[in-house]
């Protein structure tokens, strides 16, 4: 099977597995484990932020970051198809209390106008804004970059309102492969960030947040309360070490790989994808086929390709360096036999 649902669906390979095995473990809830330890200060070292906390997930660092910069009753801006809106089961009403102001985008960077004038005034009346977020990559709009510059001009504003910023940065290893960017430079101009692990790099569990000595104090409590405090988390850890040292260099082959996919699905007349905009590991694109996309989904899968829905007709196949050229070219060439089909083309 061809899985091109997410990059998350990575196993570790026998090198990984074997930093697994002799990983050096202690209890992380005494602060004892030295790859925990390694890991997170090698994340804040390559983030350039004083400090970093190994978490379990990204959901877990972003709703940590929400929770340690926001009060009850807040509002935060985010992203009309923002990972932390869309996919976080409401997390940041249920566990901070806060209420999201979202903002549509082109391509996962809100207009600045825009998200200047959604900032609350300081009257009684209204809900403090305390909070702005950004995802790079951005990946309900398929992998799109978040320029630098935007996020300089942005952090003004941000600044200006004595608001936090925070980086969704599931995905930033990519935005870096790409741009020739480093994650130090990308992540300077915000207050907190998350940057995962499991995607795309090929460990199987893990995120860190970075910020300050003390925002990641104050994750340290809310990891707790969250019940993401893990003992001989090494065995993990270890993993996502190398991941960090030998996979991001893996990055820029995947982004070859959707292009290529990208410009295959482009023939197909029932399909309208915009090569353009695949900026790094993900192809997203639409059919026009007058099925359903579950019928589209089932018969690809019987002849050994799977994706993901977004909705809309909307399709997002991702790439990761379990994928090669010659399947990305594959499963391009099967969904398009299997759109032309069912449109009886
Ligand atoms: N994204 C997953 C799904 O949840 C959609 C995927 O397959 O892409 N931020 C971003 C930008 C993400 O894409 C994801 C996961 C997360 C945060 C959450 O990470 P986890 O799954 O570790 O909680």
């Amino acid at each position: 099977m061809i899985d091109l649902r997410s990059d998350t669906v990575t196993v570790p390979t026998p090198e990984m597995r074997q930093a697994i095995f002799d990983a050096k473990v202690g209890d992380d809830v005494y602060g004892e484990d030295p790859t925990v330890n390694e890991l997170q200060e090698y994340v804040a070292d390559l983030t350039g932020k004083q400090a970093a906390l190994f978490v379990p997930s990204g959901t877990m660092g972003n709703q940590i970051c929400i929770a340690i910069q926001t009060r009850p009753g807040d509002e935060i801006i985010v992203e009309s198809d923002a990972h932390i809106f869309y996919y976080e089961t409401g997390g940041p009403a249920k566990l901070s209390g806060v209420q999201a102001r979202c903002i549509p985008s082109e391509k996962g960077m809100m207009d600045i106008g825009e998200v200047s004038d959604a900032i609350r005034p300081d009257v009684y009346y209204f809900p403090r804004s305390s909070l702005i977020c950004i995802e790079n990559t951005h990946n309900r709009h398929g992998g799109a970059i978040i320029s630098l510059d935007y996020i300089k001009e942005l952090s003004l504003i941000v600044k200006e309102n004595g608001m936090a910023f925070h980086c969704d940065g599931a995905r930033l290893w990519n935005a870096c492969e790409a741009t020739g960017i480093s994650p130090k430079d990308y992540l300077e101009p915000f207050d907190t960030a998350s940057v995962c692990l499991s995607k795309a790099l090929g460990a199987p569990v893990g995120s860190l947040i970075v910020g300050t000595k003390d925002h990641i104090k104050a994750a340290l409590k809310m990891r707790k309360i969250l019940g993401g405090g893990m003992r001989q988390a090494g065995i993990l850890a270890s993993a996502g070490l190398y991941a960090l040292m030998n996979n991001r260099r893996l990055l820029a082959e995947s982004h070859e790989n959707a292009k290529a996919f990208a410009k295959i699905l482009s023939e197909c007349e029932f399909i309208n994808i915009i090569i353009e905009n695949v900026e790094t590991n993900m192809a997203v694109f639409e059919h026009d086929t007058g099925f359903n996309t579950a019928e589209l989904e089932a018969k690809c899968r019987k002849r050994g390709v799977v994706f993901g829905a977004l909705g809309n007709n909307r399709i997002r196949a991702v790439f990761h360096f379990q994928i090669s050229r010659d399947e990305a070219i594959e499963a391009a060439g099967i969904i398009k036999d299997v759109a032309c089909d069912l449109s009886g083309g």
